[in-house]
């Protein structure tokens, strides 16, 4: 199969074992031969398919001297390989493991896998590039027994140059992907998902001339509504190379020369430009040539920005009817990686309303960003800077920091991505602060047209005097990290682990910062199908009343901008074990992990429609 793809290339590097990495970036517009499939494994608890059998490392020093990676058989009936890739079972290619096979469902550690691929270039100057769009977490990646590289981060695409190394026949593709948790990684040792390892996201093999466009960004010039900025970045290629860049659509084209970095820059305006938006989401074609090279996109333009208490869209104020979502398919307890998953998943948030959805709590598959800036739905991404993480560590900030740029450098030509965020519910601490306001400023500093925000929480107490309010009924909004964000954004879960519903309608608020209110999560556990009166825990009635409670009493707070209650589908979790409740799923979805809607989806869909209608 041929899909179309871009290819951006840049050297990254984090920690001591991380090597060059050539990023494959988010734009539609290179053609690419998909690697997807089947694909052998061998599950190696122990790593042993890092040694011989005389039990050497193979990679000593980068170099590889046996082990799984070189992907052996046994050439005569003296041979001693005690592995075999060629008789080893399947898994798909993408594919969560832990859903593939019984016997992985809860599986953390190491699992090698195998691609046999041919590689014909297409002119002997081409160059040829390997890419992933995720594996989590861990990958070592070989290719014909060389090691290309290792890639840490499970949400992030990966890409290497192998021009050198690929062959046009039997080329064989070895991968060991590690899932094991640590407490210097992002996420750390404990979250409140599944954590499904695997080659998760596409695998593409890349061909481009020996001089290519590696990266572009189209945007609207901020402060403007109809010129549009745009920067190509060329590879391979001398000062002076002439670019072009074409919006056959617009009837607008320009050409220019490189500079000495490879880089050309673009200002091109067009009175009248349909800016885009949820109600139109116009999305305009763009060519980009250069030399032998060429590309196609489909770009939106629009601006996004605060005024006092208020996000505007286009200059114009906007309500975000938004729902969290994790990167799953509940129906079927895998991890969502398609196009088809993207838009089943955007299409449930559509019909409950939804202008907005809030992409939790890490990155998800490009096709999501892709698909939402076709169906009009503002997004909110993240990085897995989740609950607690080692705040003082450097390499634990380098490392949330590749993933963040990474997904900047990637989804920063979709027009519905309004803003990044750079953590979940973090407790309050002068590092924490720190590390947190290091990835505001990496945010800032690679992309100033969109909103920066995270997840805070609240406490209970009072700011100030407030005779008559009880303290725990009184929330309060002051973590410091608040002055750094565009947004003031926070989780609160009040009637279900903060008292009962009663408490909601109780509930005063004192807000520190006079910025746009957003709450980005609340919700309540509940068993499709479980019917009881409202005063029940886990019953569809208990979560249906607590939407009705909380969706007006958050209404109240000046500044309500707008919320992602928690969560679209139920989702797996190993934390939730009640039995014959939870089963090992977060039942807190609006949709049950059977596909059915509960009754609180109706309470948050018509709330959203009153929402609509009120603008
Ligand atoms: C939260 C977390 C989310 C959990 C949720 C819950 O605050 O951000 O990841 O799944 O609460 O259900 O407890």
């Amino acid at each position: 199969m041929k899909i179309l793809y871009i290819i951006c290339s840049s050297a990254l590097f984090v920690g001591a074992d991380v090597r060059a990495e050539a990023v494959i970036a988010d734009v539609f517009a290179r053609q690419a031969t998909s690697l997807n499939g089947k694909w052998n494994y061998i599950v190696d608890p122990y790593d042993t398919g890092y040694f011989d059998y005389r039990r050497k490392p193979f990679d000593e020093d980068g170099k590889v001297t046996g082990g799984y990676a070189l992907d052996r058989q046994a050439r005569n009936k003296g041979d001693l390989i005690e592995y075999n890739f060629n008789t080893s079972p399947t898994l798909n290619v993408p594919g969560d493991w832990n859903s593939q096979s019984d016997k992985l469902f809860y599986y953390e550690g190491s699992v090698w896998y195998r691609r046999k691929f041919d590689a014909p270039k297409s002119a002997p100057e081409h160059r040829q590039f390997i890419y992933f769009g995720a594996a989590n977490y861990e990958a070592d990646v070989y290719l014909n027994g060389k090691k290309l590289g290792q890639h840490i981060g499970g949400f992030t695409p990966f890409a290497y140059e192998i021009t050198k190394l690929a062959k046009d026949k039997g080329n064989s593709l070895v991968l060991r992907v590690n899932n094991n948790r640590h407490a210097d990684a992002v996420p750390t040792v404990n979250t409140d998902w599944w954590n499904y390892g695997g080659i998760t996201r596409d695998v593409l093999l890349v061909e481009t001339p020996a001089s290519f466009i590696a990266n572009f960004r189209a945007r609207l010039k901020p402060g403007t509504s109809n010129i549009i900025e745009a920067t190509v970045q060329l590879d391979g290629a001398n000062r002076g190379q002439a670019v072009k860049i074409d919006f056959p659509s617009l009837n607008l084209a320009a050409e220019t020369a490189s500079d000495q970095d490879g880089i050309a820059r673009f200002e091109l305006s067009r009175p009248g430009l349909a800016l885009w938006s949820p109600e139109n989401p116009a999305l305009n074609e763009v060519v980009i040539s250069s030399g032998d090279d060429s590309l196609k996109d489909r770009v939106g333009f629009r601006s996004v920005a605060t005024s006092g208490q208020d996000i505007l869209l286009n200059g114009k104020k906007v309500f975000l009817r938004g729902i969290c979502i994790h990167e799953e398919v509940a129906t079927e307890g895998r991890r969502a990686w398609s196009e088809t998953d993207a838009r089943m998943l955007l299409s449930q948030a559509k019909e409950l309303g939804c202008n907005f959805v809030r992409l939790a709590h890490y990155p998800h598959n490009e096709h999501m960003a892709r698909v939402a800036d076709e169906m009009g739905i503002l997004c909110w991404e993240e990085i897995p800077v989740y609950w607690t993480i080692q705040w003082t560590n450097p390499v634990t900030l380098a490392n949330a920091k590749k993933q963040l740029s990474d997904l900047i450098g990637r989804d920063q030509n979709r027009a519905s991505v309004i803003a990044w965020s750079v953590a979940n519910e973090t407790p309050v601490s002068e590092a924490r602060t720190r590390f947190l306001k290091s990835l505001v400023d990496e945010a800032r500093g690679l992309d100033g047209t969109r909103l920066v925000s995270a997840a805070m929480e609240v406490r209970s107490g009072t700011m100030e005097n407030r005779p008559g309010t009880k303290p725990e009924n009184h929330k309060v909004v002051d973590d410091p990290f608040g002055e750094f964000t565009d947004l003031c954004s926070f989780n609160q879960y009040i009637g279900w682990y903060d008292g009962l519903l009663e408490k909601i309608d109780q509930t005063t608020w004192s807000i520190k910062y006079k910025k746009p209110v957003f709450i980005s999560e609340f919700g309540a556990d509940a068993k499709q199908g479980m019917h009881a009166d409202a005063q029940t825990r886990f019953s569809e009635e208990y979560q249906a009343e607590l939407y009705r409670r909380t969706l007006p009493m958050l209404d109240q707070i000046p500044g309500f901008s707008g919320c992602t209650p928690w969560i679209l589908f139920d989702f797996r979790s190993p934390r939730r074990v009640l039995p014959g409740i939870q089963d090992g799923w977060n039942i807190k979805g609006v949709i049950g992990h059977n596909g059915e809607k509960k009754r609180a989806f109706d309470v948050l869909k018509n709330f959203y429609a009153t929402k609509a209608a009120a603008k």
